[in-house]
């Protein structure tokens, strides 16, 4: 397994990537979404929040799509300071949202996907991240919830307000859209549009040399803002894999999401998975609680014994990367360096114990 750490898209600088290899990382995931564009109480020291039912900000340039040449200028950039650039996490809204929607620029978003698919080929970018889903990650709230009142992101209840015309993945794709809300659909359709689009795009990923991998829905909760969810449970992401055994259809592996979840034993399930050999890439985070009550713990603080988990992926041949998801933020001038830290150095040495042999026995009731 590989150490990694997620980096925001403003974070895509020398002194980031000096602070990962610092930190014992050899790759880095990307986000080269803006999510903390124009958006109000959406701090970019921090994972984005945003509000409980208010968007993270603005959208990209729907006609700007990533091209090969600045992702090419980008691994370099990321190469020249002794990290790999294993992957790239999560789709702009702007240019797939119709793809979510299942709305008239459906055909032109496709094509947008495929061009992106093939510019992240080009550039030699092994792995693309997304998250299909109307919603988003959305209907969190903040505060003191962690150990020693560090804090994190949770959730308190249900969040049923409708999303407005022109917010998708909790991003706004169309400043401009009329009054009025999304119309709710059901989970049957939700699965169908996604199943279309991996039959088109699985493909062109495949030859494009990328695996596209699924995070699961965060929060799992059955439906946010009206909308239906798809992997909101831990067996439900077998019906996502069983779409297509392409190479190309992997799991974006989210641990807390899954922690969340109200079915399920999270051994078995990183178990099963794992065995399948379907994990592209693993978010690392802690949580206590189920959704919708839940909220993010440190990486030693949670209900999950990470430690197991790293045995589990070992003991299943797991090679990829994993890095931190979110951690809370700790007291001092840089809290989000800080959490990172500390997370990244639980990781280092639970991989440097499993190297070497050390098999955790689960943990008494009660610890
Ligand atoms: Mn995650």
């Amino acid at each position: 397994m590989k150490l990694g750490l997620g980096l925001y898209r403003h974070m895509l600088n020398d002194e980031y990537y000096a602070f990962a290899v610092q930190a014992g990382c050899t790759h880095v995931i990307v986000h080269l979404v803006d999510y903390f564009r124009q958006g109000q109480a959406n701090p970019s020291n921090n994972q984005p929040t945003g509000g409980k039912d208010h968007p993270w900000g603005l959208a990209g340039d729907p006609n700007r799509l990533w091209t090969a040449a600045e992702l090419i200028a980008l691994r370099k950039q990321i190469e020249a300071a002794g990290l790999k650039l294993e992957g790239i996490e999560n789709f702009d809204p702007a240019h797939w949202y119709d793809i979510l929607l299942d709305g008239p620029m459906r055909a032109q978003h496709m094509q947008n996907v495929f061009a992106t698919l093939r510019a992240v080929g080009e550039a030699g970018i092994p792995t693309f991240g997304y998250n299909f889903s109307i919603a988003g990650v959305a209907g969190r709230t903040s505060g003191p919830f962690a150990r020693g009142g560090a804090e994190s992101v949770g959730m308190d209840g249900p969040v049923d307000t409708p999303i407005p015309n022109g917010v998708v993945w909790n991003m706004i794709v169309d400043p401009n859209a009329s009054p009025g809300t999304l119309p709710a659909i059901t989970h049957d359709e939700l699965w169908r549009r996604l199943q279309r689009f991996l039959e088109e795009a699985l493909p062109v990923a495949e030859k494009a040399g990328v695996r596209l991998a699924a995070h699961p829905d965060d929060p799992p909760t059955p439906t946010m803002r009206r909308q239906p969810r798809l992997v909101y449970q831990q067996a439900m992401y077998q019906r996502l894999i069983d779409i297509s055994p392409s190479p190309s259809n992997m799991l974006e592996f989210c641990l807390g999401t899954l922690a969340e979840m109200t079915e399920g034993d999270i051994y078995q399930t990183v178990d099963r998975y794992s065995s399948q050999h379907r994990i592209a890439y693993v978010h690392f985070r802690n949580i206590a609680g189920k959704a919708p009550h839940y909220h993010e713990t440190f990486i030693d603080d949670g209900e999950v014994d990470m430690l197991r988990i790293l045995y589990l992926l070992s003991k299943n041949g797991f090679d990829g990367v994993v890095i931190p998801d979110h951690a809370p933020q700790m007291t001092c001038s840089a809290p989000w360096h800080a959490g990172m830290a500390h997370t990244l150095g639980f990781l280092r040495a639970g991989l440097m114990a499993i190297q070497r042999g050390f098999k955790p026995q689960p943990l008494p009731r009660g610890t």
